[in-house]
């Protein structure tokens, strides 16, 4: 639990990591407000602004009117790892571990049909603004949680206006009855609880999309922050997290299998290696990516032979473009602790 009200929470480690699809019960929940309650009967989306003939679908409408489409994709926290950004200095926001991820089985409607239904051609320049059911405080006003994404990637065939997660309707805390699922991206342009979608020039004009989740440099703090100048988290960095064993545990000395999770924004894993003294020599782990998406996780694992004592354990990841992770969370701090994509480090005592 990270926040009582709103409601905020992540799985331990260890059973993250312990299948591939995370169970709706143990995928982290990140509300920046009261989770609302929506009656399915009631509920409608809205689609209008530039280039569209103005939709009104109701859920039985989005269910029947499109074709019902699956697509298996990680959600991660722009913050996800932020705790150990504040251990090289304070950050704000919620001190996640590395549990702010979690990876579903979405069904729903293509946005992208949705989109061309309500006769959107073009997508050159133009962003898609969505509006949800859940009203947050923002200095002292009341406003519901908004943000937009490029219609470009609108367009792509993996986002969805999802109905489903995990082969059930959406849970009220993930979303019930309709939430955007945009694979690749933070999870913050994935919004719950959606009321209506607008095509416009410009990004969303919300405080969530101009005045949050914006990552500026490591010499930028909260009081000289120009949050015009901050660049939008849309696509995160290449990650990855030992999820077992955890920090401080005391394992057998000899064989110790090692599992963790690695995830690239859209690009594969092409490898991921295993440190035990502390980023000098490398083992390569063994992935077990699934084949047919591009957008969920690479759970990898590997067999570390360790001597009786203390060991610094580290994992990094490399991308199918050759790219691989800061050794040192220092090197990425930022004042609100997000895309924390350094080596992740597990101290173990062997014995
Ligand atoms: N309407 C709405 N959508 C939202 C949020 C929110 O507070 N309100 N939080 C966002 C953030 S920051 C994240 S990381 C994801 C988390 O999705 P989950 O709670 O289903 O794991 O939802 C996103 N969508
Ligand atoms: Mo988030």
């Amino acid at each position: 639990m990270r926040s009582q009200e709103p409601f905020n929470a992540e799985p331990p480690l260890d059973a993250l990591s312990r299948s591939f699809v995370t169970p709706t019960g143990s995928f982290f929940v990140r509300s920046h407000g009261d989770v609302p309650v929506i009656d399915g009967q009631d509920w409608h989306l809205t689609v209008s602004g530039t280039g569209i003939t103005p939709l009104r679908l109701s859920l039985a409408e989005l269910r029947e009117r499109f074709p019902r489409r699956s697509v298996v994709a990680t959600i991660q926290c722009a913050g996800n790892r932020r705790a150990e950004l504040s251990t090289v200095s304070p950050t704000l926001g919620l001190q996640w571990d590395a549990g702010a991820i979690g990876t579903a089985e979405w069904t729903g409607a293509s946005l992208g049909d949705v989109l061309r239904a309500a006769g959107l051609g073009e997508a050159d320049g133009l962003h898609v603004a969505f509006t949800c059911h859940d009203v947050l405080d923002h200095k002292g006003e009341r406003v519901a949680f908004g943000v937009s994404i490029p219609a470009r990637k609108a367009l792509s065939p993996e986002v969805l206006l999802a109905y489903e997660m995990n082969g059930a309707e959406l849970a009220p805390e993930h979303g019930f009855p309709v939430r955007a699922v945009v694979p690749g991206y933070a999870g913050v342009r994935s919004p719950k609880w959606l009321r209506s979608i607008e095509v416009r020039a410009r990004p969303s004009d919300n405080p969530m999309q101009q005045l949050d989740y914006k990552l500026f440099p490591r010499e930028i703090r909260e009081d000289t922050a120009d949050w015009s100048r901050g660049a939008a988290i849309d696509e995160l960095p290449l990650n990855a997290a030992i999820c077992d064993p955890a920090p401080g545990a005391v394992v057998p000395a000899g064989r110790v299998r090692a599992r963790g999770y690695a995830v690239a924004s859209g690009r594969a894993i092409a490898r991921v290696e295993l440190s035990c003294d502390g980023g000098r020599t490398w083992i390569e782990a063994d992935l077990a990516a699934r084949p047919d998406t591009p957008w969920a996780w690479t759970p990898w694992s590997a067999d570390l032979d360790l001597r009786a004592g203390q060991h610094e354990l580290a994992v990094r990841a490399w991308d199918s473009a050759g790219q691989t992770q800061p050794a040192e969370a220092a090197e990425v701090w930022n004042f609100k602790g997000y895309c924390c994509a350094a080596w992740h480090r597990v101290r173990v005592q062997a014995r």
